[in-house]
């Protein structure tokens, strides 16, 4: 499909090591993927849905010792520990070649290698960048064409360069002891194996448009961000986009896809989903604003939790042409389910949990996470074409105007449901000094505080304190910023409940801050940023919050931000002496605000 020499040699390269069968090519053409897929379904590997029900969707599941991204096995291969900083797992390039070697070396013998040339962006548009995934998982095959760009236009528009992100992924024996995902941001290389699940084999997702993107971004003055794009359309037609980040399974795909609470529908007001995981974003030379594209294809959603209430847009996006990971198979009509579905979940006897062990529904206790029918990281990959409310600037090749960046996190009491940063930089502070609970997206304990800078603690590809630094240094580069805002949806009473509705009534919070992007309302001073005025949050129509409330929602408690600063200070400290002295300044003036 190419002469491109750098790219055949990488791949006799790779193929000598891992010695497969035969390899084939990803053409990106329909017949070639569904012959994948009666492939996978003949091995086991995929189950076949109720073409009525859910046309052309697949159930998959995988090892039970493979469900999320692995933190602890991923690692930076920069020449010197230093580039990766102290967040990232590092180790010296060639010992990790050389490790990797031994577990890659025949690998796949008796299996067949996919040649996967996908893009991470519109194909030939300016934020476009191209890689190739070698893999021999059909799973991974089949999410890729629904995640990313693939085929053959890839290739060409590669052409005779070198310039291109290569990927090895090997299944290998599905070994926690032997899993790696590596990146080596200097050889524009990733390499994963002893995986088979999501973030940690979609290599063009968390490694390439992440990871690499973000040492590519700093080098050429852009940025890749965890974050969703949404437009918010008004009655009037116009339409101002807002990116947000919040850490893994803290409300991105919910946000990105939010449907107007009543009252505001009526009223004209929609929501356009851009993207609902990564941005990337680069300064626009002609008026000099942040512009962001989606450089994804698809969703990788949380399904746990996605019902015709909290998120239809999502439902209906999975309703066809997707990939279930790990979620309850109903039996009786062949489809599926999860927790926080429906009511309804399948009888005893017609079900089948995402271990592929019969499911009884009535021991299911919420309490106790191994009752659960689907695993709580379950996800559904589905193609973003198929979403209702999919922005028409999806495929734009210049990206849109940001008017409003937004950092969240899950945090039971310190913060307030919104607020906003006095500047760009105090703005980039505020992301630096994000925290959140810890969630089932990551293996590891859930519900337990981290700091997690801009959602980017796992993603970013390079040493965090010089990954501030850019944050700052491009705040001078926009000559029209955005405003940098902080919220907040999971604040929560003293029996545990959340305060804030939430998903929908999320937009009433984005409404507030594109005011103030337009200058349209006052707000009130405080040691941490603006707040709101309580009575700007309209609530019409909510039955359940009243200004009291909101009143609530929005105080900042002082000695729990003292305790907060304390935290900060241990956290830069982990990070080392990469942390830009002007952070340090926003920290001290922060403390000093408090009193
Ligand atoms: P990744 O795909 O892992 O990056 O996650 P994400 O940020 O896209 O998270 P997602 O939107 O899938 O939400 C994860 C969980 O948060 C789900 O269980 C949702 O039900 C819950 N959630 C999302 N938005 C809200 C909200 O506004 N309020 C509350 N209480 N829960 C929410
Ligand atoms: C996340 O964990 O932030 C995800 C899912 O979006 S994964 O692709 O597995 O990283
Ligand atoms: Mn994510």
């Amino acid at each position: 499909m190419t002469k491109n020499v750098h790219v055949l040699s990488w791949i006799d390269e790779m193929a000598a090591m891992t010695q497969p069968d035969k390899i084939v090519w990803i053409d990106g053409t329909e017949e070639q993927a569904e012959a994948l897929r009666a492939e996978a379904c003949s091995t086991g590997e995929l189950t076949k849905l109720n073409p009525e029900l859910l046309p052309n969707c697949y159930l998959h599941r995988t090892a039970v010792n493979d469900v999320a991204r692995v933190e602890g096995r991923t690692y930076i291969c920069t020449p010197t520990k230093e580039e990766a900083g102290n967040i990232n797992n590092w180790m010296e390039p060639s010992e990790m070649y050389a490790k990797l070697k031994k577990l890659y070396t025949g690998s796949m013998k008796g299996r067949t290698m996919y040649v996967i040339p996908y893009s991470m962006g519109v194909v030939g548009s300016d934020f476009a960048k191209y890689g190739i995934e070698l893999t021999d998982s059909i799973y991974v095959v089949l999410n890729m064409l629904i995640m990313t760009r693939v085929g053959v236009n890839v290739l060409e528009a590669l052409g005779d360069s070198a310039d291109y992100i290569k990927g090895l992924h090997a299944r290998a024996d599905i070994d926690e002891e032997n899993r790696y995902i590596t990146h080596f941001p200097q050889d524009n290389t990733i390499m994963s194996v002893n995986s088979g699940y999501g973030g940690n084999v979609l290599l063009g997702k968390k490694c390439f448009a992440l990871r690499i993107a973000s040492y590519l971004g700093r080098k050429e003055g852009w940025m890749a961000e965890h974050m969703l794009i949404l437009g918010v359309e008004y009655p009037n037609g116009d339409i101002k986009y807002v990116t947000a980040a919040f850490p893994s399974a803290c409300g991105k795909t919910n946000l990105a896809m939010l449907i107007p609470p009543k009252m505001l529908a009526d009223k004209g007001y929609k929501v356009w989903c851009v993207g609902d995981d990564i941005a990337w974003l680069r300064v626009n030379k002609e008026d000099g604003k942040l512009y962001a594209v989606n450089p994804e294809n698809g969703f990788f959603g949380v399904a746990p939790g996605t019902n015709e209430k909290s998120n239809p847009n999502a439902l209906h996006t999975c309703m066809r042409d997707t990939i279930f990971t790990n979620v309850v198979h109903n039996t009786e009509n062949n489809t599926v389910w999860w927790e926080g579905l429906d009511n309804n979940p399948p009888k005893p006897g017609n079900a089948i949990d995402w271990k592929g062990n019969p499911w009884d529904c009535t021991k299911y206790d919420k309490k106790d996470k191994s009752t659960c029918g689907a695993h709580p990281n379950s996800r559904f990959t589905a193609l973003a074409k198929n979403c209702p409310c999919i922005s028409s600037e999806f495929n734009s090749l210049k990206g849109v105007p940001v008017s409003a960046i937004v950092f969240g996190g899950r945090r039971a009491k310190t913060a307030p449901l919104v607020y906003q940063s006095f500047n760009w930089q105090h703005g980039a502070f505020v992301g630096s000094i994000m925290a959140s609970e810890t969630t089932a997206a990551a293996s590891g304990a859930v519900g337990v505080v981290r700091r997690d800078p801009m959602a980017m603690r796992p993603f970013v590809g390079y040493n965090m304190g010089d990954y501030f630094q850019h944050w700052l240094d491009m705040g001078k580069n926009i000559p029209n910023p955005p405003a940098i805002f902080h919220v907040n949806w999971f604040r929560t009473d003293d029996e545990g409940h959340f305060i804030w509705p939430g998903f929908g009534d999320n937009l009433r919070v984005l409404l507030w801050i594109l005011d103030r992007c337009e200058g349209k309302v006052d707000a009130v001073e405080t040691a941490i940023g603006y707040v709101p005025n309580a009575e700007d949050i309209n609530i019409e129509g909510l039955s359940d919050v009243t200004l009291d409330t909101i009143k609530e929602l929005l105080s900042v408690d002082t000695a729990s931000w003292k305790e907060d600063v304390e935290n900060i200070k241990e956290f830069y400290a982990l990070i080392g002496d990469h942390v830009p002295a002007t952070m340090y300044e926003e920290l001290a003036a922060l403390e000093k605000r408090l009193g």
